[in-house]
């Protein structure tokens, strides 16, 4: 099975994209890969993300790498948090500090209609410090006025995506791993892969 090394030092993210492309890949990450250094995420939109950080590891890393830039993107806010989704409370922010931080700015908000809110997630492949695929996808919901359920990571506990009842901290991990932006980006990273198996 192809190795493809997963430059990102978040396991959640790490176990959904497993997940989604079991059988196809053996997936590891920089936490296996000491020797690849995290770099500074200076973009401004998560396809710059993506692409500084799939492009940093494969200049180390010899083989194919996918990078993932991903966050939450609130309307009223102005699309916040944003590229700054996992800093939002600050620098070092904890997740449960991001959503704190979420549910203040939203404090002035109280209508479900003014909380709509999307995921979204951009995968870069690279090889040899070259971009060769660029793969997005989004999902569409609202967030709740607390936490609900303790699944997931991040904003689970306060994102219900359009067509449910409940939040992704509710949702199962399958459930989650096919209507996720996530899910969405690796199934354009697949159907890539069906018309060009350059991997194999
Ligand atoms: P790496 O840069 O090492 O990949 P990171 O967590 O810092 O890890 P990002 O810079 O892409 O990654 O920030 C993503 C943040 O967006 C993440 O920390 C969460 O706060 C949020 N996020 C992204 N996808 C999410 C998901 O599926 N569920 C909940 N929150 C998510």
């Amino acid at each position: 099975m192809p190795q493809l090394l997963i430059a990102t030092k978040n396991a959640h993210k790490t176990e959904e994209i497993r997940a989604v492309l079991a059988g196809r890949f053996e997936v590891s990450d920089l936490c296996a890969h000491p020797d690849v250094p995290a770099p500074e995420e200076t973009g401004k939109t998560f396809s710059e993300n993506a692409a500084i950080k799939a492009v940093s590891a494969s200049k180390i890393f010899e083989g194919w790498v996918l990078a993932d830039d991903s966050g939450l993107c609130v309307d009223v806010l102005g699309g916040a948090p944003g590229v700054l989704s996992a800093r939002y409370a600050g620098p070092l922010a904890s997740d449960a500090e991001n959503r704190t931080q979420l549910l203040a700015a939203l404090g002035a908000f109280p209508e479900w209609t003014q909380r709509r809110a999307r995921f979204q997630c951009v995968l870069v492949l690279a090889k040899s410090g070259q971009v060769r695929g660029l793969f997005q996808g989004a999902v569409e919901g609202g967030i709740l006025p607390e936490e609900q359920g303790g699944g997931g990571f991040g904003y689970d506990s306060l994102f219900v995506p359009d067509g449910h009842e409940a939040s992704f901290g509710v949702l199962s991990a399958a459930v989650k791993n096919e209507i996720s932006h996530r899910a969405r980006a690796l199934n354009a990273f697949q159907q890539w892969l069906s018309v060009t198996p350059e991997l194999e």
